[in-house]
């Protein structure tokens, strides 16, 4: 249900983790030699005109516009068209020359072309200590995102960075892209199931993927056996929920108003209750409109 486009370095190691975990991902970069450093991914393609962009966004745009785009996209739709794949995330750096020219513009022609699709952009931000051309690249590509109709899944860095001060990028990456793909490829496993107690269905999540602006995901575990006694109160689950926002590794949300929103629940279902008053109650903007509850028995 859900496809992956990487581009660039990161974008790329994005899609090969994908891949191997049974999700549908391609890889697309300038460099021949990051498009060979990746494991599983099987359908690539390698961009004409430079063997990297070393970061220079405006030399990425211009050999896009220049001799790639017809290329690329024939590329994207080959692979994505079928109607099983509803929602489509293309995963790029922010900071990254290849990744913060081409990302904007791709998603931007993407959603032209692809109209039966939801495109999802999902840029990956810098960490605070990153050089300053990351940074710079990153305002760019927000600013260009932010005038487009569209659903952004931004992928931050500086969470995973926050809560391991001294990690290097390596951890940063592995455990911030690990996170990524387990929940994109938990998401569409419930949309399957079958629930007396109401789903969250395909069509449910593709229309949250649909909407404009900044989303996130996030997932929260209530009660661990191996940690004793659990907070079950609707104040106490509510409180999990919202911790999970603020830990998960996409930006911050601004607590502003948000449109729409989805909910799943495993577990005995004697324990779930939810107020979506008080859950909501941190935006400004209250409650969403729309709120797609799926509530599933398990363990
Ligand atoms: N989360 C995550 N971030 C990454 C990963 N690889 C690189 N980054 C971040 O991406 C930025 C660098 O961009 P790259 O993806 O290497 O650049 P590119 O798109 O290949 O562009 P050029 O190399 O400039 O042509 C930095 O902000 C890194 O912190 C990754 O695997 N995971
Ligand atoms: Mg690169």
């Amino acid at each position: 249900m859900i496809g992956i486009v990487g581009i660039g370095a990161a974008g790329g190691n994005i899609a090969d983790l994908a891949f191997e975990n049974g999700i549908d991902a391609v890889a697309l970069n300038f460099s021949e030699r990051d498009l060979e450093s990746l494991d599983f991914v099987e359908e690539r393609l390698t961009l004409i005109g430079s063997e990297g962009v070393g970061k220079n966004r405006d030399e990425a745009i211009n050999l896009m516009v220049d001799k790639n785009w017809e290329m690329a996209l024939k590329f994207i739709k080959e692979n994505f068209s079928t109607p099983s794949t509803e929602i489509i995330m293309v995963c790029f750096s922010a900071g990254g020359g290849s990744g913060g020219g081409i990302g904007p513009m791709l998603v931007d022609l993407l959603a032209q072309e692809m109209e039966d699709k939801a495109i999802v952009a999902v840029p990956i931000l810098p960490d605070t200590t990153e050089a300053l051309v990351h940074q710079v690249n990153a305002l760019y590509v927000t600013e260009e995102l932010s005038r487009q109709n569209l659903c952004v899944l931004p992928i931050d860095n500086e969470q995973v960075k926050k809560k391991n001060p001294n990690a290097g990028k390596a951890r940063i990456f592995k455990e911030t892209n690990e996170t990524f793909v387990n929940l994109i490829s938990s998401l569409p496993k419930y949309t399957d199931r079958h629930s007396k107690h109401g789903v969250l269905d395909k069509k449910d999540l593709r229309t949250i993927f649909s909407t404009k602006g900044i989303s996130a995901i996030s997932s929260a575990e209530i009660t661990k056996l191996d940690e004793g006694q659990a907070d079950i109160s609707n104040e106490g689950i509510t409180e999990v929920i919202k911790k999970s926002w603020e830990n998960s590794i996409f930006a911050p949300l601004e607590m502003q108003t948000i449109p729409k929103a989805g909910i799943i629940y495993e577990g005995p279902l004697d324990l779930f209750t939810i107020d979506s008053a008080q859950l909501f109650s941190s935006f400004k903007g209250g409650e969403p409109t729309h709120l797609f509850e799926g509530t599933y028995e398990g363990d």
